[in-house]
């Protein structure tokens, strides 16, 4: 009854204000309706910052869209600072904090040399778990041999001053770097597990079988301690041929990594070729099986020059906990923890369907599906849970904007 109620609601809001509305994977825009000389007072939303606050319908009630800041150049990452502010990556290779009014920064200084090209540039940010105390970030980027291919990542520490970013050093390097023109597919995700571990996704950089090679890095999960050294109980360490930073292979290219929030287990998007995006439950030691089975096929159209097949029971490779036979091209991942309808659910932005997708789970089986933001039109690049409960979109895009949206009421 209530979900009917919220519908209704969603739908009568979204006629008065003439706003797009969206159920399941239908986007329609309602028509224009003259606006009533006084709405209820629950429905006088203040004026946004840098926009209006808009209305959407959902499957579970109406949502709220705003747009806190814009004109942010293919930002990629968005990190959340105490004060209520944020810090931006843009891939073209600035980092710029934008305040709580939606005020963009010059950009800061001190950030490294990138490369910019194809998937590369500044990728991630990620406050250290001691950033209270040490102000420290971590940055990961697209990183050339003198400026020239082949390319790697490289994932660098600094000091957040004001300004600019002070004791900047390169805590990770890629090596050797695989990635030549057109430069796609770094991963480049950073994720901490408080328990003195960082986690980093590596793309396959278009390099064939790499991922399936345990002396390269490209198309891995690796995990290392926060003073750079491998952890001892690594899955590699010791195994002669393999890089001991392997925590896990056969990676295409993860973009987004997190803790499930019950589970504790590393769930990972995976970006197929053409179809075969993945949701994997990424445990030690185990491969995933790019490029030797997948779901997808080649953006010709034919099967990869590598690729077998998709995965198949026991054949060795871990299976995606799901799969889209259709490419939405997955960026980023949050779990959805606030309280709120959407608790327990997993987002995912999409850069090709140019949407949020919210996910829900039955245990680790993915049970349903549900797209929002088509309105938008934009390429969603990264999606995080801010500590206000309410979820955050950063759109790929030359003039690309950073969005807030607050969930639908339980
Ligand atoms: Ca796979």
């Amino acid at each position: 009854m209530i979900k009917k109620n919220q519908l209704l609601l969603s739908a009568l809001i979204s006629s008065v204000l003439a706003l797009p509305v969206q159920a399941g994977t239908a986007t329609t825009t309602a028509p224009a309706a003259a606006a009533p000389a006084e709405l209820p007072a629950a429905l006088r939303v203040p004026p946004s910052i840098k926009s209006e606050r808009q209305l959407a319908g959902t499957q579970l009630g109406p949502i709220h869209v705003t747009k806190v800041a814009e004109k942010l150049s293919h930002p990629w990452a968005l990190a959340f600072l105490p004060d209520g502010s944020f810090l931006v990556t843009e891939r073209t290779g600035k980092l710029r904090r934008i305040n709580a009014q939606g005020d963009v920064s010059e950009p800061i200084a001190g950030v490294p040399k990138v490369f910019v090209g194809g998937h590369g540039g500044l990728l991630d940010v990620a406050l250290a778990p001691d950033f209270k105390q040490s102000q420290t970030i971590f940055l990961s980027y697209a990183e050339g041999t003198d400026g020239e291919e082949p390319v790697g990542l490289t994932v660098g520490t600094a000091k957040l001053g004001e300004n600019s970013l002070e004791d900047f050093k390169v805590f990770y390097r890629q090596e050797p770097k695989q990635a030549v023109a057109p430069y796609w597919e770094y991963g480049g995700r950073l994720l901490f597990d408080n328990k003195g571990h960082i986690f980093i996704s590596h793309g396959d950089n278009h390099a064939n079988l790499a991922p399936q090679q345990l002396d390269k890095l490209a198309g891995k999960v690796v995990r290392l301690n926060l003073d750079g050294s491998v952890p001892k109980d690594n899955p590699f360490v010791g195994k002669p041929g393999a890089r001991p930073e392997i925590w896990s292979y056969g990676h295409r290219n993860a973009e987004g990594i997190g803790f499930h929030p019950t589970t504790g287990q590393i769930w990972s998007t995976d970006q197929g070729p053409r179809g075969g995006d993945e949701l994997n439950i990424v445990k030690p030691g185990k491969n995933y099986g790019w490029p030797i089975v997948s779901y997808g096929v080649d953006y010709t159209g034919q099967q990869t020059v590598e690729t077998t097949g998709p995965h198949r029971k026991g054949d060795g490779f871990e299976a995606p906990a799901y799969y889209w036979a259709k490419s939405p091209a997955l960026s980023s991942l949050a779990f959805a923890t606030a309280d709120n309808a959407w608790k327990g659910n997993l987002l995912l932005g999409s850069l090709a369907d140019k949407q949020l997708i919210r996910i829900v789970l039955d245990g680790n089986k993915v049970v349903h599906e549900e797209r929002l933001l088509s309105f938008l039109n934009q390429r969603v690049r990264d999606v995080k849970q801010g500590p206000d409960g309410n979820i955050y979109v950063l759109t790929d895009d030359p003039s690309g904007a950073l969005y807030k949206i607050e969930p639908p009421k339980k």
